[in-house]
């Protein structure tokens, strides 16, 4: 599993501070990330489920896959698509999730048995980031990233998780990944820094994490969510910058945190993609991308890729 006592120490005891975005997720966080994604700023969510309602049954004819395998499955509501087509094909027999957070991993779970009683379900509860194998391997699967999370590893992470998951496969399974493209920074700018709040009370929620399990003393109000684009490197950055002078405790790990007023701790990366960076960085981790469909104004793209023939 995640190990935050060891990624909060190596991660916060000195600038450039920075937490890696999993511990995001418990229940409320993972509830947030749903709020945000129903947002009219958030235009992710929405554009790629319209993209996997055009070409479900298309890529569920060309890979007739009986099993559908998801990394960071959330609340899976979008996979229903896919779990539809196959249904629809009578290929539907397996899902597996692989999902940090247990709340949203049971209460999907719960949902899917329900509108599917005879699915084979298989939960595993992990950190994706380290190895793990992958169920239903004994027949063809429909591996997913969905959600532009890909876009939420360091360039050389996204290479290696790309790695490990392309030494799991066959040749029978297609992978396919949910990717955020490029635009114009303003509207990538608005999608995070959305005037409701819902975001900087997902980013801030990750403070309440730090207290509850590093038995922290941690104020939220001491720290304000920012959201910036850096055009060159293509990519949101989340922070939580202390709007006075934080002198904090994680008791568990025995730190003290002083921070001086606008340090900031790098919460999140959020990559966006052209379709050329797309393709090399899934030709860097030794994988063919097959097939790349997007919606009408390429606002985000599904790309699916396999182990090269
Ligand atoms: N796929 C869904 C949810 C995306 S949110 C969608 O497209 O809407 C990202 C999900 O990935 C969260 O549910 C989070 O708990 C999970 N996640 C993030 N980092 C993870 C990690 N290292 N290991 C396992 N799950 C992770
Ligand atoms: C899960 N991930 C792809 C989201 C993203 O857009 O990077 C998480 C998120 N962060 C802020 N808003 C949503």
């Amino acid at each position: 599993m995640a190990c935050l006592p060891r990624d909060a120490r190596a991660g916060l005891a000195a600038p450039p501070r920075r937490l890696p975005p999993k511990y995001f997720y418990d229940a409320r966080g993972s509830a947030l990330f749903e709020e945000i994604t129903r947002l009219p700023e958030y235009y992710l969510t929405r554009t790629e489920r319209a993209i996997l309602e055009r070409v479900a049954d298309d890529l569920i004819a060309e890979l007739t896959p009986r099993a559908l395998v998801e990394y960071g499955s959330g609340s899976a509501s979008k996979t229903r698509v896919l779990l539809d087509a196959m249904h629809a094909r009578g290929l539907l027999e397996a899902y597996g999730a692989v999902e940090v957070s247990e709340a949203a991993l049971l209460a999907s779970a719960r949902a899917l048995a329900a509108r599917y009683p005879a699915l084979e379900l298989e939960g595993v509860l992990a950190d994706f980031e380290r190895p793990l194998t992958l169920p239903f391997a004994d027949r063809p699967r429909l591996i997913l990233l969905l959600g532009s999370t890909v876009g939420n590893f360091a360039r050389e992470e996204a290479i290696d998780f790309l790695e490990r998951v392309r030494d799991l496969m066959t040749p029978a399974d297609g992978f396919l990944i949910g990717f955020d493209l490029v635009k114009e920074p303003a509207r990538l700018l608005s999608a995070y820094n959305d005037p409701a709040g819902v975001t900087a009370r997902f980013n801030l929620n990750v403070l309440r994490v730090l207290n509850r399990e590093l038995r922290g003393d941690l104020r939220p109000a001491d720290f304000e969510h920012v959201a910036v684009y850096d055009e060159e490197a293509a990519r949101i950055e989340m922070y939580l910058t202390a709007k006075r002078p934080v002198v904090a405790r994680l008791r568990s790990i025995d730190l003290e945190l002083r921070l001086d007023e606008g340090e900031r701790i790098l919460t999140e990366l959020s990559h966006k993609y052209t379709p050329e960076s797309a393709r090399a960085l899934v030709a860097g981790a030794g994988l063919d991308l097959v097939r790349w469909d997007t919606d009408a104004d390429a606002d985000f793209a599904l790309g699916l890729a396999r182990l090269p023939s």
